[in-house]
């Protein structure tokens, strides 16, 4: 696949020099494209949309446009940096939204400068500043269309949908794995009877449907160099209907985890009470009161259910042969999937510590 002539077809500004891998996301293939234009340096992101997961790239695109559109007034109408303070879709010459050839579908976006992105969490008040930040959003799209956005990947947080996937592959066994994972699939296991908690308050109108990212880890949002702020929040492909309690929890799983995400020595992971709480102070901060007392109620539920979904769609996907994530080692899914498990633990152990800590900051 020649890249270069692939970027050809977006509408950039100057003649492109290196291109190079991007990022840690284990979804699209990312790029960092360097041009120099006039005598200017100038970067954007080029990514290679992953077709065998979002597969109605159209729908996935035309959501990223009207969302960005939307946050663009909002953030002009308040003095902010539309430029910076969402994703900007670089279009194709032909005035596509992303490019289509035989090698797949390529999307440009503006490059964010002078902010970073984390995979970890270095000081608690970044992690408190990334709350404020996916709160802001909740908030700024609170009064978006909903019934305007496609579904990009239908039942994504529907943990018992996710459930019954799994019990389907292991049912199946394709590469005889599930001998090698008995106290993981154990644990799932043990774990039925909770998977639909989320769902069923969602389904008897107890809990509210609302505009969600989806996808609340902490390498998709930047945030600024300067200030200490998240300027920015990335990675819009699961921009859905959903629950508030997605965002808060999927944010806990990965930044409130004392391990990585793929720990092998599961003695590294615990939830860090302190961070969970600066994310909490935070994002309740950022969703300035839109939150119904039953949402902040759950949140520690929010965080315990994403984390063990999480879990399970690794599990699933380690039995069926790592056809989902992006595997760097053997055995990776797996590792990913003990530790997500090691941290669903740990939040049981602690949960009336937890729900103490929503208390402090619930309105
Ligand atoms: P994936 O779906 O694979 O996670 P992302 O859209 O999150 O892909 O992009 C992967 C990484 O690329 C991000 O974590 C971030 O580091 C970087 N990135 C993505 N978009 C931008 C952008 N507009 N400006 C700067 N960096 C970006
Ligand atoms: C994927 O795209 P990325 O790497 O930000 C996944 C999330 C998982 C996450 C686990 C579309 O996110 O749902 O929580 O990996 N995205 C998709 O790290 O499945
Ligand atoms: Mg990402």
């Amino acid at each position: 696949m020649d890249l270069r002539e692939c970027i050809g077809k977006f509408a950039i500004e100057g003649t492109v020099g290196e291109i190079k891998e991007y990022g840690s996301g284990h979804i699209n293939a990312t790029y960092l494209v360097e041009a120099e234009s006039k005598g200017n340096p100038k970067k954007y992101i080029f990514q290679r949309i992953n077709t065998e997961i979002f597969q109605n790239v159209d729908h996935l695109m035309e959501n990223i446009r009207n969302v960005t559109t939307y946050l663009r007034n909002r953030i002009a109408k308040r003095g902010g940096d539309p430029d910076r303070e969402t994703l900007t879709v670089i279009p194709t010459k032909d005035g596509g939204s992303y490019y289509r050839d035989a090698n797949g579908c390529f999307r440009m976006y503006q490059f964010i400068s002078d902010a970073s992105c984390f995979d970890a969490v270095d000081k608690p008040e970044d992690f408190y500043e990334s709350g404020v930040a996916f709160g802001n959003f909740q908030a700024d799209l609170s009064a978006f269309p909903a019934e305007t956005l496609h579904e990009t990947i239908p039942d994504f947080h529907n943990t018992g949908k996710r459930f019954e996937t799994f019990c389907k592959v292991l049912k199946e066994d394709p590469l005889g794995r599930a001998a090698l994972a008995g106290p993981e699939i154990a644990f799932v296991l043990e774990r039925e009877s909770q998977m639909r908690i989320l769902t069923d308050l969602l389904q008897k109108g107890e809990l509210p449907l609302r505009v969600t990212h989806n996808d609340t880890k902490l390498n998709n949002i930047m945030m600024d160099n300067r200030t200490g702020k998240g300027i920015c929040i990335i990675d819009l492909d699961t921009v859905m209907p959903g629950l508030s309690l997605y965002d808060f929890g999927d944010a806990i799983r990965f930044g409130a985890n004392t391990g990585a995400e793929d720990e092998t020595d599961l003695k590294k992971v615990s939830l860090n009470l302190e961070l969970f709480e600066c994310y909490t102070k935070g994002y309740l901060k950022g969703c300035q009161g839109s939150l119904t007392e039953l949402e902040c109620r759950m949140l520690p539920m929010g965080a315990k259910m994403m984390t063990l979904e999480c879990g399970m769609r690794f599990l699933a996907d380690y039995l069926a042969g790592d056809v989902y994530f992006k595997i760097h080692r053997k055995d990776h899914n797996l590792d990913r999937c003990r530790s997500q498990f090691a941290l669903v633990a740990d939040m049981e152990k602690h949960w009336s510590k937890m729900e103490d800590v929503v208390q402090k900051y619930m309105a």
